[in-house]
């Protein structure tokens, strides 16, 4: 019964329009259990409502770029489940003066910084996934953006760490494919989330984006949700490696 239940561990929930919110709500909806991480008590007392609301069975403390939380936390779900079948990953940090004005202006901090929590963080929680979804077709999920690709003014160094980020999707599924682990990122269009507070002009951007799509209207965190959902499923059973972009066809465009 339990052993066949679907688990899956949610990192990056900051409030109830985190893209990692979305796709939660979709995995509950397909009858996984969930566990959830927050970082630090703001987060918690935002996190902690909205995982009860689905059920969580872990509901854990976690800052990413510590290497003995990250063992806690799948040292838990170890004992809570003794297995896994998804993680969602979610989580992404620039220092917010390194996403505005010239890229060469990057600190050695700032870029090291951003590559360890935006795209590292992803091996780290990768490897200790790894023995939990052996035997069991597991699926790995991260989050990236076009500016990874492509030249996005002020996107700077996050644009680096989320290059890097792609990279570490594709080397990951070359090594756990013979797992039967399936490792795959969702470039999504912009979204007003938490991690878009603060970004300057964000509204206008989003305004601009919306004319430039092909469907001429922007994503929802629901369209992310829905496909990290497909991903998990029998629809994703041969995708591996991938770099999925929902963003209304924006990545098509000269
Ligand atoms: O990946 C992101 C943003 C991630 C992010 C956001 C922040 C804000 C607060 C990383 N680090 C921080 N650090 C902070 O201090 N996005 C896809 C959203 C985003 O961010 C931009 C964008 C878009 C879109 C920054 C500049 C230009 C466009």
């Amino acid at each position: 019964m339990s052993e066949n239940q679907k688990k899956a561990l949610i990192v990056g929930v900051a409030n109830e329009r985190s893209l990692a919110w979305a796709i939660a709500q979709h995995l509950h909806q397909a009858g996984y259990k969930l566990a959830f991480t927050y970082l630090g008590e703001a987060l918690e007392r935002r996190v902690r409502p909205l995982a009860e609301s689905v059920g969580a069975e872990l509901i854990l403390p976690c800052n990413a770029s510590d290497d003995a939380q990250l063992d806690q936390v799948f040292e838990q779900v170890k004992q809570k489940w003794g297995h896994l079948d998804a993680l969602i990953h979610s989580i992404a940090f620039a220092n917010k003066e390194d996403l505005d004005g010239r890229f060469v202006s990057t600190s050695r901090e700032g870029f090291r910084m951003a590559m360890d929590i935006s795209a590292y963080t992803l091996v780290a929680m990768a490897r200790r996934a790894e023995p939990l979804m052996e035997g069991r077709d597991g699926s790995i999920i991260t989050l990236s953006y076009y500016g990874a690709e492509k030249v996005m003014p002020n996107y700077n160094v996050m644009g680096v760490a989320k290059a890097a980020l792609e990279a570490c999707v594709r080397y990951l599924a070359w090594d756990m494919g013979s797992k039967k682990i399936r490792v795959n990122a969702i470039s999504a269009g912009p979204v007003k989330t938490l991690a878009a507070a603060g970004i300057r002009d964000f509204r206008t951007m989003l305004a601009k984006a919306e004319e430039k799509t092909p469907l001429r209207e922007n994503i929802s965190a629901e369209d992310v949700g829905a496909l990290a959902a497909f991903l998990c499923g029998p629809g994703g059973k041969h995708m591996t490696g991938c770099t999925l972009h929902v963003d209304s066809g924006a990545h098509i465009m000269a």
